[in-house]
């Protein structure tokens, strides 16, 4: 009986040495710059936002408040456009695609940030939305906080509500649920947080919330009541979160970059000496047996991991090095002629980049 933990452990092990052996960098990265900007690019999302192309769009947004959209202009080694598509009011720091109006054709984007002004001002924090009318693309402020909105993500959420709705935070250290109805936006508040709300992901039909008081709150719908339950708990602000099936990856403050599995298996998977600002999980190696990550920061380096599936240790790869401070990353498929999706960063430097493993 003694013997049969021993057995299980020996793969693991051997796997471990392999795992180390293959340390240094054995994929060969592309990295592109797609778009400069100005002013600092503090967030993207990608979505099919425009049916006409074949190719997905990047969104992303600056600290002017303008919105971009990028794509490859077709399959391959062919070049990357962009166009700025519309203009907030204020600073921008983030956005989502999701059909959340089914009356207007494909996708919407939904950008949030500031109402006016930069995020150091005292203005209130706006939700915009921008889709395709009859005109052309069009811009509609659909909700204004108190103070800066920092997260958001489309989902979902309220189950006894027919299609999908949009949760947003910020430093008004509120959630709102955002939903259509006889075609008006509406605001519904679901809770109240102790920090700022910095981030938020869709985790099944709930919403996770990274805060700056250290705490992953999960905001969701049971029954007809709306809960607030405390999912992870650090001493460092919570910065970045994403889901990929059960899984959870959040950034922190502290540098760290944290792995919660389905089964709620905690596990520091890269820790930087700098602040963090990106967790993203996605397919980027189809040979990797395990998932992969993605995140970026104050040091300016974006970091690829690859998670192993029997083993804990995730390997990880500095993939390129920017000029300033990362401030959001993705895993999106945006680019033909290669497998696997690819990372899409932006930052201070005001480049948004895309690098995808050339295989
Ligand atoms: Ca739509
Ligand atoms: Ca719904």
């Amino acid at each position: 009986m003694v013997a049969l933990p021993i057995l299980f452990l020996l793969p693991a092990l051997l796997a471990t040495q392999r795992a180390a052996s293959t340390e240094a960098p054995r994929a060969a990265w592309s990295v592109e710059v797609v778009l400069e900007t100005r002013a600092k690019l503090n967030g993207c999302a990608v979505g099919d936002f425009d049916p006409a192309s074949r190719n997905p769009e990047i969104a992303s947004v600056d600290s002017t408040g303008n919105i971009f959209l990028t794509r490859q202009s077709g399959p391959r080694q062919f070049p990357w456009i962009s166009k700025s598509i519309a203009r907030a009011g204020g600073e921008l720091i983030g956005c989502a695609f999701g059909d959340v109006d089914p009356t207007r054709e494909g996708l919407e984007l939904v950008a949030y940030g500031m109402l006016r002004g930069s995020e150091d001002s005292a203005n209130p924090g706006a939700v915009y939305l921008i889709s395709r009318g009859e005109e052309g693309i069009e811009i509609e402020e659909i909700f204004h906080d108190t103070a800066l909105i920092h997260g958001g993500a489309i989902g979902d959420f309220d189950t006894e509500r027919e299609g999908l709705e949009i949760i947003v935070t910020g430093f008004s250290k509120k959630v709102h649920l955002l939903y259509l109805e006889d075609d008006m936006w509406q605001p519904q508040l679901l809770t109240d947080l102790t920090g700022a709300g910095k981030s938020v992901a869709t985790y099944s039909k709930s919403a996770l919330v990274a805060c700056d008081d250290g705490n992953l709150m999960q905001v969701v719908r049971l029954g007809d009541k709306w809960r607030s339950l405390l999912f992870d708990q650090a001493q460092s602000p919570q910065t970045r979160v994403a889901t990929l099936a059960g899984s959870v990856l959040v950034s922190r403050d502290d540098g760290t970059l944290n792995w919660i599995s389905d089964a709620g298996k905690r596990q520091v998977i890269f820790e930087s000496k700098n602040k963090l600002r990106g967790a993203a999980l996605g397919e980027l190696d189809p040979l990797n047996e395990g998932p992969e990550a993605a995140t970026a920061g104050y040091g300016k380096r974006l970091v690829v991991l690859y998670g192993q599936k029997r083993v804990r240790a995730w390997r990880y790869e500095v993939i390129y090095t920017d000029t300033d401070r990362f401030h959001h990353v993705l895993i999106a498929e945006v680019k033909g002629g290669n497998k696997g999706q690819e990372v899409v960063a932006c930052g201070h430097s005001g480049r948004l980049i895309v690098a995808a493993l050339k295989r």
